[in-house]
């Protein structure tokens, strides 16, 4: 009897084609506008034209006179059902649709509801609004000077347009190491707003059944339990009767997280008319009212050695949270992760401050493929790393090799509080600058710009934590931030796994199956994952921050591990021996000393149902519900060289090298599309990408022309490397790796690009680096933001 082949039977480390691309490329997916039911109505949203005005009249009456609307929803309507108002994961309030003023531009204001969405829409341009219009704050600086008009005057005892303070590190120390210092670098910038743009926009078909009393809520989101609890709580309708159904979803990026007001209007809009609701953004609706990412400004100071030794770091936060704090982030720290910024170093010492601000723009600071502004620590960690060692005359690379965390330093202790499980830092950049031929490079780089042409090379190394999170340190609304799965399997051997995750094409249904073939040698391919319907899914809190291979995936390894456990219970009753004196191989016990004798896993389940021990339960499955006991930490090195025209500004992307360690990766091809996408969208925003506001608060880049996504032709092509420290404390050693690109790529572009035109003293430009923008720096030689 020859072992099972782990890959053949698509186990960890094969690289199985996607079985949900079998759908998914031939046009068969179910997206939510694929859902149709019977007599269905559409709904539309009038959106607030002002991004700051106090309404003084709606009228509605000749929107209920076109044939054909059934329902037109107004904020006094919500508001005699106490449903004007609704809580925001971040603990704000959000106006579900506005009673007394329009906060940004886009604000949902009137809601219609009729037989097919041309008549909703006509519906919608009936209705007359009057709004008196006031002056817009359209960042944190004119958010907090004196005098500016408060935003949210519906708060009590909201006397400005804080959003919140928080601290965290050691402020006294971090002052001692800075008088303590050679050399204080600084570095100020600006991440700006950006989208996450998934391809098919938010959207949810609502069907509350008068008869049965059960609401049915089909919609896009990533975390269909945690809108299950939401809606029980703030709906007050009874858990048993919401079935929440996330279907195909075309992409989710963060988008998808947040509770939108939409979902609300469209639940409520099924009530009332008794009939199932359609509600579909279109692309502007998407890009100017739902979660934006990053709006952070950065100010820090570095405390250096002169030998290249960092003391401390000092830095400060300034964020634009729009109009309502509406971060969708679980983690107890106001700012997300933020405080992970130079966990990959070995610094001991830090202080951290932050505040948040009320403006007049689309709330919901998502973590656009981030886990809650590691986005934003990441990258202004590496550009921060770029600025000092300029400030020491010293080689990027090596700067980093001295503060680069050893191996034997796991687990580490940041000054912040993280524990740092695992990771082989040096040998990962290592490789990075092996491949990109380093030295060779900067002689390169020296003999070009001789010649008046400017190359440039940019570093990114960095960790981020990743797989919100552990119950310490995370919640949602009081729920812990645990996952789970339930594996059944069949009698012929075939299973069904479900788990609390939502994969958005990521790749669930493909990788989950690999984890049960690893564990119980079940081909892959007899194993089918569902995930996204609340009536059958246990209890889990969703896919995002790369959580669902750090938590859902080990409680799939924990779940079939059970079903192993009660399975060579079975084993020995068919092979007559106890329990101890069975072994197991992949895909089948055997009885020690005498391998020949032995029962496959197929034969155990068909034993579950037909023959098992006397006095045992029938049946063979199991739930895990899996609580982390910390987040998983991949490192990854990114290097990119560029060239830029010192003639146009325009500059071009001439290598990207990714080291990547993610641990134990279970489908390495899927790994390699998770880390292509990332840098993919990490380009973009170094490149092309932001949400920018005129002076009134009008959103310039609400549609495509403006909003730039980067397709195959801008596209660099990117060279791929791994390294595996398996997760220590993973039941089968991955660490989650879908954001990982998108957190630490931007900064090698930028890095790259500053690296070409360092000489000519520029320090920073902001992103995107537009031509224009690299091109003024070049004349001014001073920072562009
Ligand atoms: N993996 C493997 N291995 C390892 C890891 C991982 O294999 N070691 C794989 C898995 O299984 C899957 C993937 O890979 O399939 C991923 O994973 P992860 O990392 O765990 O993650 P998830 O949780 O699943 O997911 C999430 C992410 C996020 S977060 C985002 S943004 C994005 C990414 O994911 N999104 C998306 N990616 C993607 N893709 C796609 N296609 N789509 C989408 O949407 Mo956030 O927080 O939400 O912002």
């Amino acid at each position: 009897m020859t072992a099972l082949d782990e890959v053949k039977i698509g186990g960890l480390g094969a690289s199985r084609l996607r079985v949900e691309d079998q759908r998914f490329v031939r046009g068969r997916g179910t997206y939510l506008d694929d859902i149709k039911l019977p007599g269905m109505l559409y709904m539309e949203i009038v959106r607030s034209p002002l991004a700051h005005a106090r309404i003084t009249r709606i009228d509605t009456s000749k929107a209920w006179q076109i044939p054909g609307v059934r329902l037109v929803l107004t904020g006094e309507m919500m508001a005699q059902r106490n449903l004007a108002w609704m809580p925001t994961l971040s603990y704000d309030t959000q106006a579900v649709l506005a009673t007394d003023k329009v906060r940004f531009q886009g604000q949902e204001v009137v809601v219609v509801v009729a037989d097919d969405p041309y008549i909703a829409k006509d519906g919608c341009d009936a209705v007359e609004i009057d709004y008196e219009p006031l002056p817009a704050i359209v960042n944190p600086e004119q958010s907090a000077a004196p005098g500016a008009p408060i935003i949210r005057d519906d708060k009590p005892g909201q006397t400005d347009n804080t959003c919140y303070r928080w601290e965290v590190g050691d402020r006294e120390a971090t002052e001692r190491a800075f008088a303590e210092a050679d050399v204080v670098s600084s570095l100020k910038l600006h991440y700006p707003r950006s989208h996450p743009s998934p391809i098919e926009c938010c959207g949810a078909v609502a069907d509350f059944d008068a008869g049965t009393g059960k609401l049915t809520v089909y919609m896009t989101t990533q975390a269909p339990h945690i809108v299950r609890a939401a809606v029980a709580l703030i709906a007050e309708l009874p858990e048993h009767q919401i079935r929440i159904v996330s279907p195909d979803i075309g992409g989710g990026f963060g988008n998808k997280v947040p509770v939108y007001p939409g979902y609300v209007h469209a639940i409520l809009a099924s009530i009332l008319t008794g009939r199932p609701v359609k509600w579909i953004e279109d692309k502007t609706g998407n890009l100017i009212s739902t979660g934006f990412g990053r709006d952070m400004y950065l100010d820090a100071q570095m405390a250096l050695r002169r030998d290249g030794k960092i003391l401390a770091v000092r830095m400060h936060a300034d964020t634009d949270q729009g109009a309502f704090f509406a971060d969708a982030q679980p983690s107890k720290f106001k700012v997300g992760l933020l405080h992970s910024a130079f966990a990959c170093y070995d610094i001991g010492i830090g202080y951290i401050t932050a505040q948040g601000h009320y403006t007049n723009k689309a709330p919901g600071g998502v973590a656009y493929r981030c886990s809650f502004r590691v986005t934003e620590a990441m990258f202004f960690q590496e550009r921060m790393m770029q600025a000092a060692a300029t400030d020491l005359g010293m080689d990027q690379a090596e700067f980093r090799r001295i503060n680069l965390r050893r191996d034997v330093a796991f687990p580490a202790r940041t000054p912040f509080g993280f524990l740092v499980d695992s990771g082989q830092y040096h040998k990962c950049l290592q490789v990075g600058l092996d491949a990109i031929g380093y030295d060779e490079f900067r002689r390169e780089q020296a003999a070009a710009r001789e010649k008046g042409r400017l190359l440039g090379i940019g570093i990114s190394t960095m960790t981020e934590p990743l797989g919100a999170g552990n119950s310490r340190e995370y919640d949602i609304l009081g729920i812990k931030m645990f996952d789970s799965a339930e594996l059944r399997v069949h009698l012929t051997g075939k299973a069904i796994l479900r788990t609390g995750a939502r994969t958005q094409g990521q790749g669930h249904e493909t990788t989950w199956a690999q984890i049960v073939a690893h564990e119980l040698g079940i081909p892959a391919d007899d194993v089918v994952v569902e995930e996204g319907d609340t009536d059958t899914a246990p209890y889990g809190m969703g896919t995002y921050a790369s959580r669902s291979t750090p938590v859902a995936g080990a409680a799939v390894s924990m779940a079939a591990r059970k079903v192993r456990a009660k399975a060579r219970k079975i084993a020995a009753h068919l092979l007559e021996v106890s329990e101890e004196d069975v072994e197991w191989e992949l895909g089948r016990f055997y009885v020690r000393g005498a391998p020949e004798r032995g029962a496959s896993i197929q034969e155990c389940a068909m034993a579950a149902y037909s023959n098992m021990p006397d006095g045992m339960e029938p049946g063979l499955e199991a739930t895990a519900y899996y609580d982390p006991p910390n987040l998983t930490w991949p490192f990854a090195c990114y290097i990119v060289t560029v060239e830029v025209d010192p003639e146009t500004g325009v500059w071009d992307v001439l290598r990207v090298v990714a080291v990547d360690d993610c641990g134990v990766r279970i489908n390495p091809m899927i790994v390699e599309g998770q880390i292509m996408g990332g840098l993919t969208e990490a380009y973009a925003m170094a490149s092309m990408q932001f949400q920018t506001y005129d002076a009134d608060g009008n959103m310039i880049g609400a549609n495509y022309m403006d909003y730039l996504l980067p397709t195959a032709w801008e596209t660099p092509g990117f060279e791929l490397h791994e390294v595996v420290t398996p997760c220590p404390h993973h039941p089968i050693g991955a660490k989650g790796v879908g954001e990982c690109a998108a957190v630490g790529g931007p900064a090698a572009f930028v890095n790259a690009v500053i690296d070409a035109i360092g000489d000519a003293g520029v320090r920073n430009i902001d992103m995107p680096l537009l031509p224009d923008r690299v091109w003024t720096a070049l004349q001014t030689r001073q920072s562009v933001s």
